[in-house]
């Protein structure tokens, strides 16, 4: 897959399904995310250029988006009560504007879904961290989010993508796009499919311990790639978590190890050198003492003794996805050439080596920060 664009007036189009005050100035492509057509536009009210997020649901991976945009209207509405109580309360959660049907989306003439949220400014997201202040920084809003989501109320969140993070399930889809290799490409992947299936014996250590009642499912994000936080400009501090179509039941590691896979890395997602690929202790220990300062009140004994395994795991099951994507021809990532997701997926495999390798002194540092030593 490949970014979608759009015309200026065809975001202009869009903008006017919004109740928008001002004139459309301008809109264009914006951020780097795998999944959605993001776009920032620009709207000029009275004499002063304001921006707004423009997404187009990506409806090919999200079956039921009017379904997404529910879970979404939920927890937006609940996280921004909670921070409408702080200071600088509209930048702390991220605000949908409902389109004017009242919809929490527009859907165009084309079928397309499309979703507006206030532009968050004076922020950014970056794809490398920087320090193990920062790592802490967007650890601790990651927690803090899974904290606030404990009392939504309601019904379940719908699951909007199913099996999401069942590991054990997208190792079974690794060896069907293996043995159907409809591409031809398994042959330049044989290294990297060696790799995956030799590991075929961790992948259900979670949803095993979850299984025998000691983790508990909980409401969490599913997708908290280091860029998924937004940081103030200013001070650096973490603001909010963004990206929320995979919000809905999960297990609490998936969002830490998801941290420790998107922000360990010492080198870009997909940089083709995998020897770049290095996991840093020191933004481990950084990401630990952040998740603590918010989620450590509600995780259970269970779940603090695999934070550093949810790391490996996760990094493995986003790297096994990225080569049955390269396995399956590019269907689901977007992706710039034909290599990009097989670069992906080496990256990845050299993290969790150096996961592997280092797992012993992750363990220590988690063990140090047990409430009761
Ligand atoms: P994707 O699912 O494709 O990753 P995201 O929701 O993460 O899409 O958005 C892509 C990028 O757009 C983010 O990394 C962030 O930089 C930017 N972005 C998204 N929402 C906002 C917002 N409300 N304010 C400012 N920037 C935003
Ligand atoms: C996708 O949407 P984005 O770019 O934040 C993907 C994640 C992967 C990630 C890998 C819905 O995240 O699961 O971990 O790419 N999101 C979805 O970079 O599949
Ligand atoms: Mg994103």
């Amino acid at each position: 897959m490949s970014d979608r664009n759009a015309s200026s007036a065809e975001l202009a189009a869009v903008s006017a399904a919004f109740p928008l005050h001002g004139k459309f100035v301008t809109g264009a492509l914006y951020g780097s995310g795998h999944i959605n057509d993001t776009f920032a536009v620009t709207l000029d009210q009275a004499g002063a250029p304001v921006r707004y997020i423009l997404q187009r649901v990506n409806h090919r991976i999200f079956k039921d988006v009017p379904a997404l945009m529910d879970n979404i209207r939920r927890v937006t509405a609940h996280t921004a009560r909670r921070a409408a109580a702080g200071a600088d309360g509209a930048r702390r959660a991220l605000t949908l504007v409902p389109a004017r049907t009242g919809e929490p989306f527009h859907r165009d003439a084309v079928g397309a879904y499309w979703r507006c949220y206030l532009f968050i400014e004076k922020a950014a997201t970056y794809d490398i961290v920087r320090d193990a202040q920062q790592a802490s920084e967007a650890a601790a809003a990651v927690g803090q989010f899974q904290h606030l989501l404990v009392d939504l109320p309601g019904a379940r969140l719908h699951e909007t993508i199913p099996h999401f993070h069942d590991t054990p399930r997208r190792f079974a889809a690794l060896r069907a796009a293996i043995d159907r290799n409809p591409q031809g490409r398994a042959v330049a992947a044989a290294e990297e499919i060696e790799f995956a299936l030799a590991r075929e014996p961790i992948v259900g250590r979670l949803l095993q311990l979850h299984a025998a009642g000691r983790m508990p499912e909980r409401i969490t994000h599913n997708d908290t790639k280091f860029n998924n936080v937004m940081l103030d400009d200013a001070t650096g501090r973490a603001l909010c978590v963004i990206d929320l179509d995979t919000v809905m039941p999960g297990l609490a590691l998936y969002d830490f190890g998801d941290m420790v896979r998107s922000a360990t890395n010492s080198t870009a997602e997909d940089d083709p050198e995998p020897r770049n690929v290095r996991m840093r202790m020191d933004i481990f220990e950084g990401l630990l003492a952040g998740y603590l300062s918010s989620a450590g009140a509600f995780l259970n004994e269970t779940e603090r003794a695999h934070l550093a395994f949810s790391g490996r795991l996760i990094t493995f099951e986003i790297g096994m996805r990225f080569l049955t994507d390269f396995l399956e021809g590019d269907v689901y990532f977007k992706t710039k050439h034909p290599r990009h997701n097989l670069d992906r997926c080496r990256n990845q495999f050299a993290l969790v080596r150096s996961i592997e390798a280092q797992e012993t002194a992750m363990q220590k540092l988690v063990a140090q920060m047990q409430p009761d030593r």
